[in-house]
């Protein structure tokens, strides 16, 4: 061969990985290094990082404390790894990233700027057929989607919007050289965990901002601030301490839910108790008793306290009632956690808009019509949240066995086993797909309790001599069964125009997507299922 000719590229593979954010890089150092698979991820931005890589927003921080928001399978990596604040920051997290994908050599196994848009199961053939928008094909005996549960933007169909005159953007699609509010009328729209951490930055950059608000939400202060050395020092000494207790609690944070309930207390020491939560911020405050998401007259307590604290932080009455008319149980949404939301709202140059009853009726040339009103407007942030955990994955086009789409199988929601595997669609494996606690849970614990159990599912598969995995109808029967009936013994449902739910975008099956029964107890039924021979599963040669 002549020396200019370039190697011919591999386009054959064990095992092709969807995504290089945490659960990506994850599962190709464990196939990879630890079963020698020849493994390529396919990674649609330029660098590592998945949700993260996108969601760069002003105020892009994570609500899980830095120390438990780290990978835990490596103590020689858990403490090496230095976070600098009580929450850790979008850069900061690249950071982390790129640091374990460099630590591990994770690189040079990742094609950057491929985006998949499709992957056909070769039945004859035994494998997955996987094509990038660039045209290429490539096969591999597993495929697996590591594309994260929040990464497809839902931008609002709102009439007009082409034609608006200003510069609009949605924060999971940030701009990665940034946007300059400087001397800007800014209107921001959706008021959920990202619209939380934006309003207080851009206010503090724009002319004006005005937040278009549908659904009032709670929220509780993070209190983020430097770490301390001697807290550095004390996560770096606990690593299988705080592993434990991670991989022991419902929701894979570093602390346990207290074992009392609302009523186990005087009114006197429950507000102790709140304000105690208070003070020391963040999910935490959902720990406080061990009933606030079972028992709604419970939960009511917890609420009008967070609603009295915003009477008790916004000056202006009319805007302090606005933003407390929360028509939900608390954390029956995903809980946001701010740094001076609800105090933002003092400053003259930020605007409140209700645009539950006043809906927007179309975006203009020059601003946001709504029923009442008119806004000028220079930017539109749309922080209105994604096409949660179905989205990501049925926008590939996924075809299983005689070309049955996805889309087809989940028309009316998603139907899996264990969240990991769907019938007739041999070895596809989705990590922390919906009917798994995912999003209900610190994502790097869930993340790594699946990629630890595909991993050892493949392994399985490959000492017996074994070739395909599948789980059965009935099976998938039972899950879904089970994952309604976890979710129905909470007040999560409650909460009807949730993102779990699908209900932010229309048309999508309502059905609550994630298992609500827990991590732990999930881990659990993980576990029995490999160690007694995949039951509801059918492996083949
Ligand atoms: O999205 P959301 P998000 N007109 O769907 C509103 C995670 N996260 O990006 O509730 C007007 O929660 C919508 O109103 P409504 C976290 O899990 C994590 O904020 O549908 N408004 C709502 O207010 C979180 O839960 C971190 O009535 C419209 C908002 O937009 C998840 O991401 C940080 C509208 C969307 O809220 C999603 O949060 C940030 C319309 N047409 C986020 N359409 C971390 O800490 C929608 N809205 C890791």
């Amino acid at each position: 061969m002549p020396d200019m000719m370039p190697a011919p590229a591999n386009r054959t593979f064990d095992a092709l990985i969807i995504g290089a954010g945490f659960s990506g890089l994850y599962q190709l150092l464990c196939l990879r290094d630890r079963l020698g698979l020849n493994v390529q991820v396919l990674e649609a931005g330029d660098g590592v990082g998945g949700t993260w890589y996108w969601n760069r927003y002003p105020g892009a921080r994570c609500d899980s404390e830095s120390h438990s928001y780290n990978y835990t399978f490596s103590k020689e990596l858990f403490e090496e790894w230095e976070w600098s604040e009580r929450y850790p920051e979008q850069p900061e997290i690249m950071r982390y990233l790129n640091h374990v994908a460099d630590r591990f050599d994770l690189k040079r196994d990742i094609r950057f700027g491929t985006r998949v848009v499709g992957a056909c199961y070769d039945d004859a053939a035994k494998s997955w057929e996987v094509t990038t928008e660039a045209g290429e094909t490539l096969t591999a005996q597993f495929l697996i989607t590591a594309v994260g549960c929040l990464s497809t933007a839902n931008v609002p169909a709102i009439p007009g919007l082409p034609d608006f005159a200003g510069r609009w953007y949605h924060t999971g699609q940030w701009p990665h050289d940034g946007v300059d509010f400087k001397g800007k009328r800014v209107g921001l729209v959706g008021t959920g965990s990202t619209g939380i951490q934006a309003t207080p930055v851009i206010a503090e950059a724009a002319a004006h901002l005005t937040v278009f608000q549908r659904t009032p939400n709670y929220s509780v202060p993070a209190h983020n601030a430097p770490l301390t050395p001697e807290f550095k020092q004390w996560v770096k000494s606990n690593h299988a301490k705080l592993r434990g207790i991670m991989q022991g609690t419902p929701n894979g944070h570093p602390f346990v839910i207290e074992d009392r309930s609302v009523w186990d207390v005087t009114a006197e020491q429950r507000q102790a108790i709140y304000e105690a939560a208070w003070a020391k911020g963040g999910l935490q405050f959902r720990a406080a008793f061990r009933d606030l998401l079972i028992d709604k007259e419970a939960n009511d307590t917890a609420a009008e306290f967070l609603k009295n604290k915003i009477r008790e932080i916004v000056k202006d009455p009319a805007t302090a009632e606005l933003l407390a008319d929360i028509d939900h149980p608390y954390a029956a949404k995903r809980p946001p956690i701010d740094s001076d939301y609800f105090a933002t709202f003092n400053r003259p140059n930020v605007t409140l808009v209700d645009v539950r009853r006043a809906p927007i009726e179309r975006i203009t040339p020059s601003g946001i019509r709504t029923g009442k009103a008119e806004y000028p407007l220079d930017i539109i942030v749309f922080a209105t949240g994604f096409d949660a955990m179905t989205g990501p994955l049925l926008r590939m086009n996924i075809k299983g066995r005689d070309g049955r789409a996805l889309a087809e199988a989940w028309e009316a929601g998603p139907r899996n086993y264990l969240g990991l595997q769907v019938a007739g669609f041999p070895n596809l494996f989705t990590i922390t797909g919906p009917g798994s606690p995912s999003v209900l849970c610190n994502m790097p614990v869930a993340i790594e309790q699946h990629v630890e159990w595909i991993t050892d599912c493949i392994a399985h598969l490959r000492a017996e001599g074994l070739a395909r995995i599948e789980p059965t109808e009935a099976a998938m029967d039972d899950w879904v069964t089970q994952v309604n009936d976890a979710a129905r013994s909470t007040l999560l449902p409650q909460a009807h125009h949730s993102w779990y739910l699908g209900a932010n975008v229309p048309g999508k099956p309502r059905v609550f997507m994630p298992y609500a029964g827990g991590m732990a107890r999930y881990r659990s039924i993980c576990d029995e299922v490999a160690a007694t021979g995949y039951p509801g599963f059918v492996r083949s040669a």
